[in-house]
């Protein structure tokens, strides 16, 4: 978008619902009032409601429901995650095209998209991903070993529970990579490393959020197991502010990750695990372990104890709770 048009959004939401003149955006801009015309007439395409009365001028009535990176920048308060936005309307997933761009990215770059065609859970497994949902991808670049790269999986954990918490609604971390609300998901997080001799050259941390998504989107096992934030608010959010929340809360706990013991991140995702104290089955490639959850140590295992005390240490796996804490 041009900064004309975003310096047109941004005085008319400042302005809080009052018109603005012609003459005054003119002014301010340095353009003439035509010109200004023409930028409300191609904001208004884009979902811009301008009202337009002659005399009196122009009044932001509502802005669209997109995830348009000029918005997101508008009131961003993160200084590195998000800095730089690849936004798409339609993509296959988020992932795959941030993983094309993550070479030659910089650390904190994401890849937003509306709707994804193809959006991937873990294993190769389907996340529906319908329009009113966040799905994006985070490239990070930290300086850390591969056997330390699922620790950021626990890390956007943290920032999006945070995030979802402000919002007043429950949200708790299932291990390994799921946010429910409820019982219910909410979120699910991909993260994929690309490494090379055993140091990380970068990260991808794939998050889909559902937001304001129609629960009839879903086919009928999902919409079994999911939730949305639209449905347990009862109201839309708004993705804009919220997303914005997310890419601080992440930028906080990421600058926590790369300067701070692990030990605060571990206490912290502990305690808004909704695993630690569950009875659970991990199924793994090569075993099933059942018993209770009792910890998660530095690497991100999940610490499973078995009736007579024997420990398991898992550090991936599908989860399934046998009975309620
Ligand atoms: P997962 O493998 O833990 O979960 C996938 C499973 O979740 C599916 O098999 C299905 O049962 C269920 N599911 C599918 N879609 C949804 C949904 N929208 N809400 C709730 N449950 C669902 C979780 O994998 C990781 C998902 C990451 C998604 C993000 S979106 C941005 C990025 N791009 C991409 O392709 N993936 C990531």
């Amino acid at each position: 978008m041009s900064n004309k048009r975003l310096e047109i959004i941004k005085i008319l939401k400042d302005s809080e619902g009052k018109a603005v003149s012609g003459e005054e955006l003119g002014n301010r801009l340095g353009i003439s009032r035509t010109m200004v015309w023409k930028y409300i007439r191609s904001l208004a395409k884009d979902g811009y409601e301008i009202e337009s009365s002659p005399k009196i001028g122009y009044t932001l009535k509502s802005a669209p429901d997109r995830l348009y990176p000029d918005t997101i920048r508008m009131g961003l308060r993160s200084s590195l995650i998000g800095q730089h936005i690849h936004y798409f309307d339609e993509l296959r997933s988020t992932n795959i095209t941030a993983k094309e761009l993550a070479h030659d990215a910089d650390d904190g770059t994401i890849v937003v998209a509306e709707v994804q065609k193809g959006g991937r859970g873990r294993l190769g497994r389907e996340w529906l991903s319908p329009r009113g949902g966040i799905w994006m991808s985070v490239i990070l670049k930290p300086t850390i070993s591969l056997a330390h790269a699922s620790r950021l999986t626990l890390v956007a954990g943290i920032a999006i529970s945070k995030a979802m918490r402000k919002l007043g609604v429950d949200a708790r971390i299932k291990w390994p990579n799921d946010i429910l609300i409820n019982g219910k998901k909410v979120c699910g997080i991909l993260t994929e490393v690309n490494a090379e001799m055993e140091q990380v050259d970068y990260i991808v941390v794939g998050i889909g959020i559902n937001a304001n998504v129609d629960m009839d989107e879903f086919s009928d096992d999902v919409r079994g197991i999911a939730t949305t934030l639209l449905s347990e608010l009862g109201e839309p959010i708004d993705r804009v502010s919220f997303i914005q929340d997310v890419l601080l809360e992440l930028e906080q706990e990421y600058i926590r990750f790369r300067t701070q013991p692990f030990s605060g991140i571990l206490d912290e995702w502990t305690s808004l695990s909704d695993t630690i104290g569950r009875q659970v089955t991990v199924t793994t490639p090569s075993k099933m372990i059942e018993g209770k959850a009792v910890g998660m140590t530095e690497d991100g295992a999940l610490v499973v104890e078995d009736a007579d005390g024997k420990r398991e240490y898992v550090m991936a796996g599908l989860c399934i709770y046998t009975r309620a804490k």
